[in-house]
């Protein structure tokens, strides 16, 4: 696999050459030795960084990550975690007090915990995600920098932590940024704070830190006279950790009877490749074996499925046949709550929804959501779409925002590349056309495609019109993706839903086409007649005309409307129907359906009888 080992060098050339994205990310860490450092954790509110600079804007070398504490009755300490005021972790702070709802800047955090010591153990913190831009110091001293709110980092901490009284501070500030990834501007909100699980890692002194185990890739497997190659070769590698680099490494999967072996390299790395007789992963058939890989020195078991995606012409093909994704749009946004996502049961309750509407497939918009929905979708047999937040008017020609967009693309690759329910990588979201926008999304695509050579890449883009009711899919970012994802709000922000009826689609372009966005707002138990916009009415009414239109479109492969349930968003003030909810959901903030539900509940009903 050239494609793999590319990517190691690249991930390799990253860690040396920046200093603020960490790299060197561990994974599948429920299965490692860990110690939650979820609860209560201090916090300070800091909206002038008065925590981090001095008057003179200087960074302070005295700043609250010394946890300070007043030892005489003469000394001057202006700020004191034990005495002040707590916050739950995970969570984002907006929705823990009303005072933070809208509130963007800093906020420092504070854990105290005690560490049994054990030989010939490293010790990782690990911050499943942390909104928007962190610093870390534990017992004073700086462990490093992430900028990206939803995606993981982790840092070693072996020669730093103590035996007792260790205090692990976080500066974590949701200020926007112009060159940040996202930009100023989204329609979601603004969550801030610690908003997934932290953890102590322990591994032993050479670990396994990653690998990557899967399916061969379609251009790799080759086309067999009359089929799409083998599903039989499973192929990978593995990277270890530490100074014994030089191991040897048993794969084994019980239930498949395979048991093999292969050496590391002196880098700790190896590639491999085997047959293995194994039942295909699929939504109806979500099988996971449990893969065990060990070295000498260390142990880690995945719970993996095998499947194969690909396309042909406009098909999307799983394990070898055509599959049209009856899917829906997520935003991380928890079930009847007005809180950021992060739970295994708010997974559960998320996926189960868009199960219980008859989803194949959920779009994760519009970042990398917590690693226990690809999990989920893993178990429950749901493909996923997953996305990084390029997301409208991200500034294209900075080489720092380029480096941020590659950075959280690697780490979302990196974390889930084992999860079989994930088929494609998107890369951006209705971004503007531009020759600047083509050239950064390009790189994406390549990085994404050394790191993965075995998944599809996609965007979701904006259509154009040939002439009257006659849209066309023609974005020339178009030509580097495999599947083209398409938002149209036709019934919406563009005319009234009859609309729709009347237009026909073209695409420039032989591949598949995703309607990843369609939709409109409804305040749930609204009625009146079908005209009235924000009622239930105009929302199924709405729908029923999109799914006509959808329905004579020859090359669409699936669809993913906007969106499973109500989410807040800042842009959405209108008094008595939004309040700060983006009002587009099938289901309310309350949990409640809306009629629109049952009207897209009937639709994939009939396409899984067609068998579409
Ligand atoms: C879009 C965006 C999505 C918005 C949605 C809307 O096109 O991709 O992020 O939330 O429209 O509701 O307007």
């Amino acid at each position: 696999m050239k494609a793999a080992k590319l990517s190691r060098v690249l991930v390799l050339f990253i860690a040396v050459n920046s200093y603020s994205f960490e790299q060197n990310l561990i994974i599948n860490v429920d299965n490692r030795s860990t110690v939650s450092l979820n609860g209560k954790w201090q916090v300070i509110i800091d909206p002038y960084e008065t925590g981090y600079y001095t008057y003179r804007y200087d960074i302070n070398k005295n700043g609250y990550f010394r946890n300070e504490k007043a030892r005489s009755k003469t000394d001057l300490v202006e700020y004191d975690f034990d005495k002040s005021e707590t916050l739950n972790v995970p969570g984002d702070w907006n929705s823990q007090q009303e005072k933070l709802l809208f509130y963007e800047g800093t906020i420092w955090y504070k854990k105290s915990f005690d560490r049994i010591k054990k030989p010939n153990k490293r010790a990782f913190v690990y911050f499943g995600a942390a909104n928007y831009h962190s610093i870390a110091y534990l017992n004073g001293k700086k462990l490093g920098e992430h900028e990206g709110g939803f995606t993981p980092f982790n840092f070693e901490i072996t020669q730093l932590v103590q035996e007792k009284d260790n205090f692990l501070v976080v500066k974590v500030d949701n200020k926007r940024r112009s060159d940040g990834v996202p930009t100023l501007n989204t329609d979601w909100w603004n969550y801030g704070g610690l908003t997934r699980r932290v953890m102590l890692i322990e591994v032993p002194d050479t670990f396994i830190k990653d690998y990557f185990i899967q399916l061969k890739p379609a251009q790799e497997r080759g086309l067999a006279e009359g089929g799409k190659g083998s599903l039989k070769t499973v192929a990978g590698w593995i990277q270890l950790d530490g100074k014994q680099a030089e191991q040897t490494i048993t794969v084994e999967i019980p239930d498949a009877n395979i048991g093999q072996t292969f050496n590391t390299d002196a880098n700790g790395y190896a590639e491999f490749e085997f047959d293995a007789e194994l039942k295909l992963w699929s939504p109806d058939n979500p099988t996971l074996y449990d893969v065990t890989i060990k070295s000498r020195t260390d142990s880690v078991t995945d719970s993996i499925g095998f499947r194969s995606i690909e396309t042909e012409g406009s098909k999307i093909l799983l394990n070898g046949k055509p599959i049209f994704l009856r899917g829906i749009s997520i935003h991380e946004q928890a079930p009847r709550s007005n809180s950021r996502a992060w739970s295994k049961e708010h997974s559960e309750k998320l996926l189960g929804w868009a199960k219980e509407m008859d989803c194949n497939f959920v779009r994760l918009a519009h970042y990398p959501h917590n690693e226990y929905m690809p999990r989920t979708a893993d178990r429950t047999g749901m493909l996923v779409w997953s996305e990084i937040p390029v997301y409208w008017t991200i500034q294209w020609e900075n080489e720092g925002t380029l480096e941020n967009a590659l950075n959280q693309l690697t780490e979302m690759i990196t974390r889930d590349k084992n999860r079989a329910s994930v088929i494609l990588w998107s890369m951006a979201n209705e971004t503007p056309v531009s020759d600047a926008r083509n050239k950064f999304l390009s790189q994406l695509v390549e990085r994404a495609r050394n790191l993965d050579p075995t998944r599809l890449i996609t965007a979701a883009m904006e259509k154009n019109y040939e002439g009257n009711n006659k849209p066309v899919i023609n974005d020339p970012f178009g030509e580097y993706v495999d599947v083209l994802g398409c938002n149209e709000y036709i019934g919406w922000y563009e005319g009234l839903p009859d609309r729709c009826v009347l237009y026909t689609w073209k695409t420039t372009y032989d591949k598949p086409v995703i309607m990843s966005e369609f939709g409109g707002g409804a305040l749930c138990g609204f009625h009146s007649d079908k005209h009235t916009r924000w009622t239930e009415e105009y929302q199924e009414y709405l729908y029923e005309r999109q799914i006509e239109m959808l329905e004579k479109i020859p090359f669409l492969a699936g669809t993913s409307p906007w969106i499973l349930t109500d989410f807040m968003s800042p842009r959405r003030p209108l008094p008595g129907i939004q309040d700060y909810w983006n009002r587009k959901g099938l289901i309310s903030d309350k949990g409640e359906k809306k009629k629109a539900f049952y009207t897209m509940q009937r639709y994939y009903a009939k396409l899984k009888e067609g068998k579409k």
